[in-house]
């Protein structure tokens, strides 16, 4: 058992930019060895996604647009990749939105439609992508599901609002998708990763005062970087996390036991 993932297939979802969380785990499983496929949401992001997985190592790029809000396009996303690669051994979902305004002030403000939205993104996709996944056989040599998770999903964090409410629903979804897909070998776990400056987290108000307390009372003082949450990725992608799944892998520098 290593953590070489020569031979394998991962798909990767939510890559924006050189930033993203998602492209912090795409270089980790590209250096061990992974053959990489990338989806995509809307035309604004092909040109950046396309441009990174040119410059990862990999024989062949292989870029698609899935907008996880529409089930007939997942599934045509996901039989496309059946036909190319024939079956994959795992997936990383980097996928999450809110409207900008409901992340901040009242949570008590959120309206219908923002909170189903985030929730639908958020949350549903994971289940959604992991349903069309095991309809088509696609994990048949068995797999790893990996999502991501933050803090304000256990407990309140300012400003992080109906992103909370949707992270919780998030984690326990992990639960039960790996109860349902465990008799499939197939394993579904989270890493909550701690704040990060990706595009999504952009202009959000409040931000650098969440970074500042991390590094003051996180047990390592400091913050996390791309690559620490992409090696965990890659662990939970290797057989060497083979006995793990409905787990949540914090890789926040300790700071979710302070306080
Ligand atoms: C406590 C905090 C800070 C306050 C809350 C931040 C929540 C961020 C998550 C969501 C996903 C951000 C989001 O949807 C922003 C959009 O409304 C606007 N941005 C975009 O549309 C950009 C262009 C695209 C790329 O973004 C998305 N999402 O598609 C939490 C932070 C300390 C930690 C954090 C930032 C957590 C997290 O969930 O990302």
């Amino acid at each position: 058992m290593n953590l070489s993932l020569e031979g394998k297939t991962y798909v990767i979802m939510g890559v924006a930019n050189k930033r993203s969380i998602a492209w912090g785990i795409s270089q980790s499983l590209s250096k061990a060895g992974a053959k990489l496929i990338f989806t995509y949401a809307g035309e604004r992001m092909e040109k950046n996604v396309r441009q990174l997985a040119d410059s990862l190592d990999q024989e062949e790029t292989i870029v698609l647009p899935c907008d996880i809000t529409d089930d007939a396009e997942i599934e045509k996303t996901f039989q496309d990749i059946k036909d190319k690669v024939g079956h994959i051994d795992g997936l990383a979902h980097c996928i999450a939105f809110a409207n900008k305004e409901e992340l901040d002030g009242d949570y008590l403000n959120t309206t219908r439609d923002g909170f189903m939205l985030a929730h639908s993104i958020s949350s549903y996709s994971l289940t959604a992508v992991a349903k069309v996944i095991r309809d088509l056989d696609l994990m048949k040599e068995g797999g790893s599901i990996v999502t991501m998770t933050y803090l304000g999903g256990e407990r309140i964090v300012k400003n992080y609002n109906v992103m909370g409410v949707a992270k919780a629903s998030l984690d326990a979804s992990v639960q039960y998708l790996a109860n349902d897909l465990g008799k499939e070998s197939i394993r579904v776990n989270a890493i909550s990763a701690g704040p990060i400056r990706t595009l999504s987290a952009k202009g959000i108000g409040g931000f650098n005062d969440v970074l500042q307390e991390m590094e003051e009372k996180a047990p390592l003082n400091r913050l996390v970087t791309q690559e620490e949450v992409g090696d965990t990725a890659l662990f939970l992608m290797s057989d060497l996390a083979r006995g793990i799944t409905g787990e949540t892998i914090h890789v926040d520098a300790g700071y979710n036991k302070v306080g």
